[in-house]
């Protein structure tokens, strides 16, 4: 199946948390491709995949990175698709410097960003599924299925 979705980000080290965007997109079944790319140590390379990416069907780029979080906004510079940022929580200040890099973008390049760590890994997914589901009856049917499951479970989990 050719890949919907492109999930990319700056460091091997970032999969501990973006494993959770892949897990809910696996879910939904959607087509998707993982790749590490760094807007610092492999810009060219990191230029190259996402200007190819509309060609090749691709319909939303979720970019995570951590510290200097530059990836979302360097892709967001090379596509017209929409671009959807993860701030990786760093070591050195806990993901508030991800989070600046990634939000803070000058106007005309917008990048949708999402919350910290694994909250925004798993919202990324959610919101790539939202986007691709404005065309797509079954994928709107299973997200209105998750949330009604994830409601009935909240409710089922009371205090004693
Ligand atoms: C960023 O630097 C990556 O996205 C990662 O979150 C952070 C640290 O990278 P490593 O030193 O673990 O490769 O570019």
């Amino acid at each position: 199946m050719k890949p919907l979705v492109a999930v990319l980000m700056g460091s091997k080290s970032d999969w501990e948390t973006m494993r959770h965007t892949d897990e809910i997109l696996t879910q939904f079944g959607v087509a998707h491709e993982c790749r590490v790319l760094s807007a610092h140590r492999t810009p060219k390379q990191t230029a190259e995949y996402v200007g190819g990416c509309e060609a090749r069907g691709i319909q939303v780029v979720i970019a995570a990175a951590g510290g200097a979080a530059h990836l979302a906004g360097v892709a967001a510079a090379h596509t017209t698709l929409p671009v959807l940022g993860v701030p990786i929580e760093s070591k050195a200040l806990k993901g508030l410097d991800s989070l600046l890099a990634t939000v803070q973008m000058p106007g005309g390049i917008p990048v949708g960003t999402l919350a910290i760590g694994s909250a925004g890994a798993k919202n990324a997914a959610l919101l790539a599924i939202a986007i691709l589901a404005g065309s797509r009856g079954a994928l709107r049917k299973k997200l209105k299925q998750f949330r009604a499951d994830q409601a009935a479970q909240v409710l089922a989990d009371q205090l004693p």
